[in-house]
């Protein structure tokens, strides 16, 4: 067996992952312990400073409810999310969310985030929710201000965590090991807070061949929120609603400051607005084709019928968005150096969180002043964030939470003292960099609080341990043992290597599970057949093969997302309706079912048997007349 160190940490509470979620988690529990002298340990597969979805940095803040200048009320958020979600949404948790998230985004700015501000010096706003930033770095200061809390001897960075450790129905602690050393870890604790983001790369992507790799979302987010919580036996929810963003094709730049600051249209290839023409669409699914804005994945949907009656490409107008606010100025030289302006404003907002789409536009002789660019829908992702929905499922706040909805510790999930935050926990959709670092505050603050409540030593199974360490370092062992009875070591009969596990996971996905070469369309009989390959998948994941650290990482990043690709298959079958089509689409129950659907499909697994359970849950409203 390879011989890895075994190296133990003990802490009263872990966080695990190093992103927005996580980093808001540190300063708040850090505040907390400290007053209780209790210890707070992060640990992350990368770097801190660069880790996550913002490694790249941001070109906007996507939450901001401006409580404080009474632009908004709590309730036109709730309202706004619920709608987003054709009705399926935990109002107490998006309640929650949003009633702190301001004061997240003003630690960001006194960290030394630059907020864009008008003459006035109010905010920037990019649409109502939004707000401008000059983001490149928003994460090394995010990070800066989590280290400063903790300590740089309380984070593990570079290490990558596989999956929970339990004291019965209790998580006790996380192992993992080390991407740069021959190092097991074994982090025991009173408290877990998982907040490893999102699923990317479940699905085939758009990009293949030189561009394969890219995608909107992180590649290095590979469901390991999922599988953690999933593994730990915690119930899941909304495991059935991926995230399809509509971004400029094939570098994924985003498109919210072209719809909302810009006012662009989209056309498709015969100049044809499909919000405008295919309206009438939208009457199919009231009342959420109804309201304002038009929901994201009905947004998608109008998109997707042009496309797939043959007309596209689809074009956003940038040139036509950019010279309409130019001209507005009025006078010839005033319009000159408003466009000028413009122009570096496009530019900044790819530079600033998606630089491959500037160096696209580079290499393509774009200037968008002057010409349109393509934009499509992207294969699916996994968030609890943006429009998706997928994570664990958590408890409520005490004061805001139906009963159906409390168990004693804000997002708590259906596991004792095991906590989630950001993409990690689900139907709290709309929380973004800066929701998720909210939610990851109020996570740490009431994982804290168990660690109180619970002060009693965890118990940890050393002989159990011993063969996860084995189990989990097995793709190295088989490695060693048959790379060399074949004249090159990636064609093998005895085992498989990562990368071809992970297409054969993503060909499965896309063909059956409604990805983009079936114009993300499926049905019963080809979620039931995608369910058995996915169920050889998993038996030959037994010989995933690894020939050094980086593989075993490829290994279980793997193994994790076919994790969330189960959960997903299952939950879209469970839900017998089509409930987000522009998401998916099923060709067998083309419609939405609000007598029987208007609910949450949720999934738990069962460690000990391997059965799968499904679990409807209520849609419980917090405001009266809702
Ligand atoms: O426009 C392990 N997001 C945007 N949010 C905004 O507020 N504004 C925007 O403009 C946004 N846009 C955007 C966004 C993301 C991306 C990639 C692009 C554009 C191109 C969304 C936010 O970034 C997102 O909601 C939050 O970052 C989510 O926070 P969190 O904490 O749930 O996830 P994370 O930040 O990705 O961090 C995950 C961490 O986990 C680590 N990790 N650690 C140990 N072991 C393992 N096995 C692990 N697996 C993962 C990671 O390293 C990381 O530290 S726009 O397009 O919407
Ligand atoms: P995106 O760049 O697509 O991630 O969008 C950034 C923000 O703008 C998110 O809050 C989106 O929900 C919002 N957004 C993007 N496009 C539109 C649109 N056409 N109408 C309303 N909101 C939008």
């Amino acid at each position: 067996m390879a011989n890895f160190e075994t190296v133990e940490v003990t802490t009263d509470l872990l966080i695990v992952g190093g992103g927005m979620a996580a980093c808001g988690a540190a300063v708040e529990a850090a505040y907390w312990a400290k007053k209780s002298g209790l210890k707070v340990t992060l640990v992350d597969k990368a770097a801190v400073d660069r880790s996550g979805a913002v490694a790249m940095g941001l070109s906007a803040i996507n939450q901001y409810v401006g409580l404080k200048d009474g632009q908004n009320s709590m309730k036109d958020y709730v309202d706004y999310v619920r709608n987003d979600l054709m009705g399926i949404t935990r109002e107490d948790l998006v309640f929650n969310i949003a009633r702190h998230v301001d004061s997240s985004v003003h630690l960001f700015e006194k960290w030394g985030l630059p907020i864009w501000k008008d003459a006035e010096g109010n905010y920037v706003h990019e649409g109502r929710w939004q707000l401008m930033i000059n983001g490149e770095s928003y994460k090394v200061i995010v990070a800066e201000a989590a280290k400063n809390a903790l300590g740089m001897e309380n984070i593990y960075e570079r290490i990558f965590i596989v999956g929970p450790i339990m004291d019965g129905d209790r998580c006790v602690g996380a192992v993992g090991f080390s991407v740069r050393e021959d190092k097991f870890y074994v982090f025991k604790a009173k408290s877990v807070l998982v907040a490893m983001g999102g699923a990317v790369h479940v699905f085939k992507p758009r990009s293949s061949g030189e561009g394969l790799g890219r995608a909107w979302y992180p590649p290095w987010n590979s469901g390991s929120s999922a599988y953690f919580t999933l593994k730990a036996g915690a119930e899941m929810t909304c495991q059935e609603v991926r995230f399809i963003p509509v971004r400029f094709k094939d570098a994924y730049g985003p498109v919210g400051a072209w719809f909302l600051l810009f006012k662009s249209r989209a056309t498709n290839g015969l100049g044809e607005a499909y919000m405008q023409t295919r309206a009438g669409e939208l009457e199919n699914w009231k009342p959420y084709g109804k309201v304002k804005p038009v929901p994201a994945n009905l947004r998608n949907w109008l998109m997707m019928l042009d496309v797939n009656e043959g007309k596209g490409p689809i074009f956003m107008r940038t040139d036509e968005a950019i010279n309409k606010i130019a001209e507005s100025e009025g006078d010839e030289k005033a319009a000159k150096k408003k466009l000028r302006e413009l122009e570096s404003e496009a530019w900044e907002d790819f530079l600033d969180m998606t630089i491959s789409q500037a160096i696209l536009w580079a290499a393509t002789n774009t200037a968008p002043e002057q010409k349109p660019s393509e934009i499509a829908a992207a294969e699916p992702y996994f968030i609890g964030s943006h429009s998706g929905a997928s994570g664990a499922w958590v408890s409520g706040p005490k004061d805001m939470a139906p009963e159906e909805y409390f168990w004693g510790y804000d997002n708590m999930s259906t596991i004792n003292g095991l906590f989630c935050a950001g993409d990690a926990s689900g139907a709290s959709s709309h929380k973004f960099s800066s929701g998720s670092h909210a939610e990851g505050r109020i996570a740490a603050k009431a994982a804290i609080r168990f660690v109180l409540d619970h002060p009693e030593d965890v118990n940890v199974d050393t002989a159990a341990i011993k063969e996860i360490k084995a189990e989990i370092l097995k793709p190295l062992d088989i490695y060693a043992e048959f790379s060399g009875k074949t004249v090159t070591p990636d064609v093998n009969p005895n085992y498989i290597l990562p990368k071809m596990f992970m297409f054969r996971l993503q060909k499965i996905m896309d063909e059956y599970a409604g990805g983009v070469s079936t114009a993300f369309t499926t049905s019963n009989t080809l979620l039931e057949r995608g369910l058995e390959l996915l169920s050889f998948l998993r038996e030959d994941a037994a010989h995933l093969a690894a020939a050094d650290l980086h593989d075993l990482m490829r290994c279980w990043e793997n193994v994790h997302r076919m994790w969330q690709a189960e959960a997903h298959v299952r939950t879209l079958l469970f839900r017998d309706e089509t409930r987000w089509p522009g998401y998916y689409f099923r060709s067998d129950k083309p419609v939405m079912d609000n007598e029987n659907w208007l609910a949450f499909a949720n999934c738990k697994y069962d460690p000990d048997t391997g059965d799968w359970e499904m679990i409807k849950r209520p849609v419980v409203h917090i405001y009266n007349e809702l």
